[in-house]
């Protein structure tokens, strides 16, 4: 005798990953997909799963503080950093698609030899983002951006010349923030969807469903204490912000984790600014793995992302860990920056 289930026990059971999710809309938008796309961002989510298990002991295991080297950016590396590019690199390493890797925290390209054939991806990203903050229980996160790998000149001459691709060749993007709960947000370029781990199943868990960036928002968000070193276009901006002549209050939010900082930009709109500083005339943060995935991930919700005079995902890069200064948010506020901008521009 078969047992038929009810509605309400199929409720029970509903649940949709972010592996289902993917392959879903690998049919949708690319019927003839073989698959082999899902097979790598499902690497990506396994490494994020075990830098939060990490991240989640971080006061019981031995891994809070530096691990006493600097990466290429000359920034201390924190244990959790290393960790977590291992965890990717392993990730990655271990799926015969993947061809080359860039991270934060190796100076050249990875590029992964003794396969039978080229691999059809590049993925960039920065494994622990906002690291510096993991000893004070503030969230951190991990970018990725993933390109198609040029196949032309296989293997290539120099692997670091086939990672130098402008955002707007990214096949996808996402990050992890391992917040008060951990979630996962990503882009194939056709909408933005948000997951949230549920760690009693260990998956992530479709949450957020085509995520729209507010139109604008009361926030903004960047480092004061470099105020004076900001170009004064920029404190003009945000003396406007700040002043109520934009026609609302604004409140500040900092956290210092970009990731972090860009989450709350996604949901709650308003603008997130690293502009250039004395210290860091060409912005701090790094073009490929940093801002061109928030970027892509802003303009396929409805947001705007720019250096302050282009696009960031039209940005052709020269090097691998280029940095870039990054405006990035809502519509609105994003228009109203450029009208600063454009003033100078004209000047
Ligand atoms: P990291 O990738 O080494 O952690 O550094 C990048 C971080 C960003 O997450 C954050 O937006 C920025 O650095 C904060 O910099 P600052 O402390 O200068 O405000
Ligand atoms: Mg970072």
């Amino acid at each position: 005798m078969t047992k038929s289930l009810s509605l309400t026990d199929a409720k029970d059971y509903t649940i949709s990953t972010v592996e289902q999710h993917i392959l879903a809309q690998q049919q949708k938008h690319s019927p003839d997909a073989t698959g082999s796309f899902s097979w790598l961002l499902s690497g990506i989510t396994l490494a994020t799963k075990m830098t939060e298990a990490r991240v989640r002991r971080a006061g019981l295991l031995d891994i809070c503080g530096a691990a006493g080297n600097r990466n290429v950016q000359g920034e201390e590396q924190q244990k959790l950093d290393v960790y977590a590019d291992g965890a990717m690199v392993h990730c990655l390493g271990v799926r015969e698609n993947v061809a080359l890797i860039a991270s934060e925290e190796n100076e050249e390209a990875i590029l992964f030899d003794g396969r039978s054939g080229p691999g059809k991806y590049v993925v960039l990203f920065d494994p622990l983002d906002g690291s510096s903050n993991i000893d004070v229980n503030v969230s951190v996160g991990t970018i990725f951006s993933i390109l198609a790998m040029p196949l032309e000149a296989y293997p290539p001459a120099d692997p670091n010349v086939a990672v130098l691709q402008p955002g707007v060749k990214q096949l996808a993007a996402g990050y992890v923030v391992y917040g008060s709960s951990t979630i996962l947000v990503y882009t194939t370029g056709h909408g933005v969807h948000g997951f949230t781990l549920d760690p009693t199943v260990g998956a992530y868990v479709l949450s957020h469903e085509n995520i729209r960036m507010p139109e604008q928002g009361k926030i903004y968000s960047s480092n004061d204490a470099y105020w004076d070193s900001f170009p004064e276009e920029y404190r003009n901006y945000l003396e406007y912000l700040r002043s109520g002549r934009a026609g609302r209050q604004y409140a500040l939010r900092y956290i210092g984790s970009l990731v972090a900082d860009f989450h709350r930009t996604l949901l709650k709109g308003g603008v997130f600014l690293y502009p250039p500083t004395a210290s860091n005339p060409q912005g701090k943060l790094r073009l490929l793995y940093e801002a061109n995935p928030v970027a892509f991930i802003a303009e396929q919700a409805g947001g705007m992302a720019t250096n302050g005079s282009e696009r960031i995902m039209e940005i052709v890069p020269r090097s691998i860990h280029q940095r870039t200064p990054l405006m990035i948010g809502s519509k609105a506020e994003m228009n109203e920056f450029q009208q600063f901008t454009r003033q100078v521009a004209r000047a």
